[in-house]
């Protein structure tokens, strides 16, 4: 059902040739980025009659209108399980915790005497979230991202969500009583592509936001990715991955099972076993059959994700050798279950998330560690981190010289403009000193 690669004997080669030899799915929004180009077009320019149209036209139903009223999100709250509820409440409470301090403090620089740099930490004015409806109706998702940004500061946090033709156009009930409990009230049916241009541009009924966040399928990252510039994003969301490396000493029927609780996601899911013992590979391997066999969506995901070219154990020599592996692959989720696991995974480098040893499944962090589950896929790892609360503020620099101060540093700042042929840029100094560069003391 899965496929080997074996890497032991040779040494490993170095960087992004020791990448190619990893698994991965292919995730071209390149391609997709020209098809939603007119659904951009068609909502910048026909505003809410637009995404009235696409709704009719994707999600199968004419809505009345696109903004939620008040009262759908009340009783979706009170009809919600009071057992999903309190879930919810729980990794809502301790996602606040975690987030909570991550917030930002001002920091003043006395860079001279008089002269100082305020770093002063201000939120996005206005973020549109996306949650999306179809195979992946997933409220933990909504908490993730509206918990760093409410915990961040943003005032005006909107989400969309496709509208569903048995819920009367509305959006799946579970994500509207997710936001009535995070204390979301502008909520829009709309999805796609259709629902990023709708933040981006604003219409009739929703204003523009300055950033859209949230998982979505190719049609939502590519059109995040036409957004680009004129929005803030979070990275773009590929499909899920899990890495797991592990030696000689981990569970196999653990390490199976948090393979299959990624591939559950996507057929375009990833997962990835990174090991120097092929008793523990073959363990593992042989685990898989009767879990994937007592579980639910084994055919439309977990086959064809375990089974696809994106997912491999890979046998490495050693442990050295799996950490040069895991930090090349950049994992969205790094599960350690290897012997001192703290210790091994304090020596990762990159990784979206890090689950250390036998009792931190991905799971746990997917719903209830307190973490967040927006993390870089695709190797983005290497170069970003997850949704924080800083993914939703600004740091901006407040210069405050005094005469003095200026005048100390004033040849330096005159001299460099004159290096870098910018003689208006020394002007400006000398214009504040009679036209003459102040002495330097
Ligand atoms: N593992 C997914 C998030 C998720 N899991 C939502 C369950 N629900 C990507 O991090
Ligand atoms: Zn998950």
């Amino acid at each position: 059902m899965i496929s080997r690669i074996d890497l032991r004997g040779d040494a490993l080669p170095e960087g992004p040739a020791l990448r190619d030899l990893l698994p991965r799915a292919d995730f071209d929004v390149s391609a997709a980025l020209e098809k939603v180009r007119p659904i951009c077009e068609a909502v910048h320019h026909r505003g809410d009659a637009a995404l009235i149209d696409f709704a009719e036209k994707f999600d199968g139903v004419r809505l009345e209108s696109v903004r939620v009223p008040a009262q759908a999100l009340k009783e979706a709250r009170e009809r919600l399980d009071p057992a999903v509820r309190a879930a919810l409440e729980e990794s809502i409470r301790r996602a606040r915790l975690v987030h909570r301090e991550q917030r930002r403090t001002t920091r003043t620089t006395q860079v001279v005497p008089g002269g100082s740099v305020t770093e002063k930490w201000v939120p996005v004015e206005r973020v549109g979230l996306y949650a999306p409806g179809g195979r992946s109706v997933y409220p933990s998702s909504v908490v993730m991202n509206a918990v760093p940004a409410q915990e961040a500061g943003v005032e005006s946090v909107a989400l969309a969500s496709p509208p569903q033709a048995e819920f009367g156009g509305l959006p799946h009930p579970t994500i509207l009583a997710a936001c009535a409990l995070l204390g979301i009230d502008e909520v829009y049916a709309a999805g796609g592509a259709q629902a990023v241009a709708m933040f981006a541009y604003g219409t009739e009924s929703c204003p523009a936001a300055n950033m859209v966040t949230g998982p979505g399928n190719i049609w939502v990252a590519a059109a995040k990715r036409y957004f680009t510039g004129r929005i803030g994003i979070d990275t773009e969301a590929g499909p899920t991955e899990i890495a797991i490396l592990a030696d000689a000493t981990a569970d196999p029927v653990h390490v199976a099972s948090d393979l299959i609780s990624q591939a559950e996601h996507d057929p375009l899911a990833a997962a990835v076993l990174v090991t120097d013992s092929v008793e523990l590979a073959d363990a593992v391997e042989k685990e898989l059959e009767p879990q994937v066999a007592a579980t639910r969506h084994v055919e439309d995901r977990i086959r064809p994700a375990l089974s696809g070219k994106q997912s491999a154990i890979v046998l490495v020599d050693g442990l050295e050798e799996g950490l040069r592996v895991v930090d090349a692959y950049g994992a969205e989720h790094l599960e350690i279950q290897t012997a001192d696991a703290a210790a091994v995974a304090d020596r990762v480098r990159n990784a979206g998330a890090i689950f250390v040893g036998p009792w931190a499944p991905v799971s746990l962090g997917d719903y209830a560690a307190g973490s967040n589950h927006v993390l870089p896929t695709g190797g983005c790892a290497c170069h970003s981190s997850g949704l924080s609360v800083q993914s939703f503020l600004r740091g901006i620099h407040i210069v405050d010289y005094s005469r003095d101060a200026l005048a100390e540093v004033a040849h330096h700042v005159v001299t460099l403009a004159e290096a870098e042929d910018l003689p208006a840029h020394g002007a400006a100094i000398k214009a504040r000193f009679g036209w003459k560069v102040p002495e330097s003391k």
